[in-house]
């Protein structure tokens, strides 16, 4: 019997827009008192306290908000910011799901409810199961939640079976899940990095030789230039602006490379420093370039061109440590100034501007984020930009490198440590070796595979260690299709979230301790480990109360679900997971780099994985050096209607909602906008807060969504911008990134019917 009908998206509200001034400071008075709004809101005053005193700090927990590192020397214990609050106000929340809750509300009910609603009835308490065909969850055992997940994996083949990770999980959790699937007999290990620096791994592994970024938090101090390229720290990674703020105080200069000119690049104060109320913060960017949507490729082969033209290259490091030069070269030849311009949406001269300031720089940084990784061309991007920084030598020198700038707090130690679905042989044979099973060697899926192969039937179990997979992904009604022909969907979830209400025939929700609270297993209180952004490995202790005392941690789950499913041999799942140090001692087994883990991440701030670009710079590529890539100038641009990108606002945390607002962006009380350049207004006869319908046409089928208000917004024409996830049922689930397989987020090709 099939259920009632449940909703893939959140219902479109009926709001109380207004647009306001944006803030033009970042993280002024105004973000720290909100900061603790929030958290005295949800968790109560004695709760802010001693969550706030913990942030961060060497024996505390680490932020759950973002992946950007902590300064080596001092973890002040007051190093936080307004968004990093908001994660812990939500998981610290004194608000409860409980049994009661879920025979109250039927998933469709549930449904019906907004996505900010959900995340506010507050923290999963006690295991839930949903019954084929049955509109209300009901509570069962852990005990029988463990044997209800062998026996469906039993029933099926490894093939079948799928574990999603969302970049939360920590590096002994992370190591458990995909030894668990390997064990099962699967690489089908998809993850939110699919979804968002995918691209980045591919381009970095496939130029130097890792799938990681080559600088360290320090060398903020050294860059005489750092470039942030489709990125918004202001909101997403507030704590990157002390390290560009240093940056400049030391007299460096910053470039933001945006089609969007956010707050927090234009004017941020320190929120340490604040209350000591310094003048109007500083001044960060010292130029802004308002490259169009996609036209990041263009814009560095323009700066490429006039560095070579002009001889402003490290002609010794290239010949020392690249290949690939002179077919660059050669390559760049055939690129045009005029389709440069047309595609970045910027002159000739301004090009040559920004690049005159590059050629100048001995010691360059760049970072970037979603704005780069989210294109049909990301990985060929992420080359051009490669090239640009392998042009001027900037590896393996103080001050200069790449920096992809991370996501999730954990994403970069869960790939770190396993959670990969074309693992390396000589990962897959340590493994083996270690633990005694025979992993697999095929293929897994990645997450847009998951979804194409759920809907011919090929799934039959998803466990998702946390995330929220049907609000990330693309294309959310194909994606919620594919979910329900699942025959066993898991939620391992700290929070409600729309995958728990639109789920396979049969749906358990598994709630786990999170990051801040106290982990009090059999050998007394535990803590593990994570690596941020630049590759630093160390503890996160929770120190909160946890929120139930049914709630397992993320290890004891896995573990458990191991040992329903094989025992104890070879592996000692329940035995493992009692002692953290026993999981860290495998993985220092297994993976290079962790030798003397245990050890080593007890001392304060702990340790650096090592990195050949960095260190050497040694390239562990094919033939030892760097490759420069050449490609040519792929533009995607759209004829008729626009290049939309779905972007965060203030007030989220990828799929949870906190709030309304995007203060920075003079936004109140509404989400299902669209931001958009005046000029094309006024040309399709387009008014202020205009209600429109948006129309994603790919391949010749077009996706609706309906109501959208539009807002005249300093973006480049031809391009509009809407917020994810709200926007996702436009992204055709085909539209992905050549080479990384991630949606393509951040150009949709739209039309707008007023
Ligand atoms: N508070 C908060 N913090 C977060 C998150 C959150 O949702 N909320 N999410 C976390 C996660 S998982 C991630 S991955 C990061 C995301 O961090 P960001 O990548 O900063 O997030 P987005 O909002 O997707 O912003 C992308 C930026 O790229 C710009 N952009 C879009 N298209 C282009 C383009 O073609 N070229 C250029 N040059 N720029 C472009 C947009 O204008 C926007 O400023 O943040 C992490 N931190
Ligand atoms: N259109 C569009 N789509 C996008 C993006 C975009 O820019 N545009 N960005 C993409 C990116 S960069 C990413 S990373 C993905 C994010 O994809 P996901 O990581 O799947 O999504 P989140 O919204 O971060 O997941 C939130 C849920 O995680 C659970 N959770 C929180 N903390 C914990 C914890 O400690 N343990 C466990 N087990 N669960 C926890 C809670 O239940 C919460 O509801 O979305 C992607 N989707
Ligand atoms: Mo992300």
């Amino acid at each position: 019997m099939p259920r009632g009908k449940v909703r893939a998206t959140t219902p479109i509200e009926n709001e109380a827009l207004r647009i306001v001034r944006p803030s033009k400071l970042a993280a002024g008075v105004k973000g720290v008192t909100t900061s603790f709004r929030h958290t005295l809101a949800q968790s109560g005053i004695k709760g802010t306290i001693q969550t706030m005193r913990s942030v961060n700090r060497f024996d505390g927990f680490d932020c759950p908000g973002c992946a950007w590192p902590d300064p080596d020397d001092h973890r002040s214990g007051f190093e936080f910011c307004e968004n990093g609050a908001k994660a812990f106000a939500a998981e610290s929340t004194s608000r409860r799901v409980t049994a009661d809750f879920f025979s109250t509300y039927s998933v469709s009910s549930l449904s019906e409810q907004g996505d900010m609603w959900m995340d506010k009835q507050g923290r999963l308490t006690q295991p839930m199961y949903l019954a084929e065909g049955d509109e209300h969850y009901q509570a069962i055992t852990w005990e029988s939640a463990f044997a209800l997940i062998s026996e469906r994996i039993r029933a099926t083949d490894p093939e079948k079976v799928a574990l999603y990770t969302s970049g939360r999980a920590s590096n002994e959790a992370a190591f458990l899940w995909g030894t668990l699937a390997r064990q099962i007999g699967t690489n089908n290990l998809p993850d939110c990095s699919n979804m968002c620096h995918e691209s980045s791994g591919v381009a970095l592994n496939t130029s130097i030789g890792i799938g990681k970024g080559t600088v360290k938090l320090e060398d903020f101090d050294y860059a005489d230039l750092v470039l942030v390229v489709g990125q918004n720290p202001g909101t997403n990674h507030p704590r990157m602006l002390s390290a560009l703020a240093r940056c400049k105080r030391k007299g460096g200069s910053v470039i933001s490379i945006n089609p969007l000119e956010e707050t927090g690049m234009k004017r941020f104060k320190h929120p340490q420093e604040m209350l000591r109320m310094l003048g109007t913060g500083t001044t960060i960017a010292d130029d802004h370039v308002p490259v169009r949507i996609n036209g990041d490729s263009a814009l560095f082969k323009g700066i490429a061109k006039h560095l070579i033209e002009n001889n402003a290259v490290d002609s010794s490091f290239i010949d020392r440590h690249t290949v690939g030069f002179d077919n660059f070269v050669s390559n760049l030849t055939d690129v045009h100034w005029s389709d440069i311009e047309r595609v970045s949406g910027l002159t000739e001269e301004r090009i040559r501007e920004i690049a005159r300031i590059i050629a100048q720089s001995k010691r360059m940084v760049i970072c970037w984020a979603m704005g780069i990784t989210q294109h049909r061309n990301s990985v060929q991007t992420i080359h051009d930009i490669v090239n640009v920084l392998l042009l001027g030598g900037h590896f393996g020198r103080k001050g200069a490198g790449a920096c992809p700038v991370r996501g999730h707090s954990n994403v970069q130690g869960d790939r770190t440590v396993g959670i990969n679905h074309h693992p390396s042989e000589s990962f897959l044979a340590a493994l083996d070796a270690a633990t005694g099973i025979k992993s697999p060697r095929d293929r897994g899926v990645d997450s847009v595979q998951l979804i194409q192969r759920s809907l011919e039937d090929k799934f039959d179990v998803l466990l998702c260690l946390g995330g929220n997979l049907l609000s990330a992904m693309s294309d959310t009604e194909v994606t919620a299709q594919a979910l329900n022909r699942i025959g066993l969907t898991v939620q391992i979830s700290t929070k409600l979230n729309r995958s728990h209400v639109v789920t396979g025939k049969e749906a358990l929700i598994l709630p786990c301790l999170g990051r801040t609270e106290e982990d009090t297993g059999q050998t007394g209180n535990r803590f593990v480990t994570v690596e941020n952004s630049m590759g630093v490995v160390h503890s996160s202790r929770g120190t909160i109360k946890p929120a139930s005392n049914q709630l397992m941690s993320e290890p004891d789950i896995v573990a458990h679900i191991g040992n329903a499913l094989f025992g104890s041999s070879p592996i000692q799942w329940l035995n493992l997971a009692e002692d953290y140090d026993r999981i860290r001692s495998l993985i220092e087994d297994v993976i290079p780099g962790f030798d003397d883990y245990n050890a080593r991440v007890r001392q304060d701030g702990g340790f650096y994985l090592p990195n050949g670009p960095r260190d050497g710079p040694i390239w562990n590529t094919p033939n030892s050096k760097a490759v420069m890539h050449s490609h040519p100038l792929d533009s995607f641009e759209v004829e008729d209607g626009y290049t939309m990108m779905t972007i965060r606002s203030h007030d989220q945390y990828n799929t949870t909602i906190y709030g309304m607002d995007d203060r920075y962006r003079g936004i109140k009380n509404a989400r299902r906008i669209v931001f958009m350049n005046p000029e094309d207004m006024e040309k399709d006869g387009i008014i202020s807060q205009q209600e429109v319908n948006l129309i994603s046409i790919h391949n010749g089928i077009e996706r609706r969504a309906d109501q959208w208000k539009v807002i005249p917004y300093s973006i480049p024409k031809g391009n509009i911008a809407t917020y994810f996830p709200e926007a996702n049922v436009l992204i055709p689930l085909e539209s992905v990134a050549i080479g990384s397989n991630t949606p393509t987020s951040k150009s949709v090709h739209v039309r707008i019917e007023a």
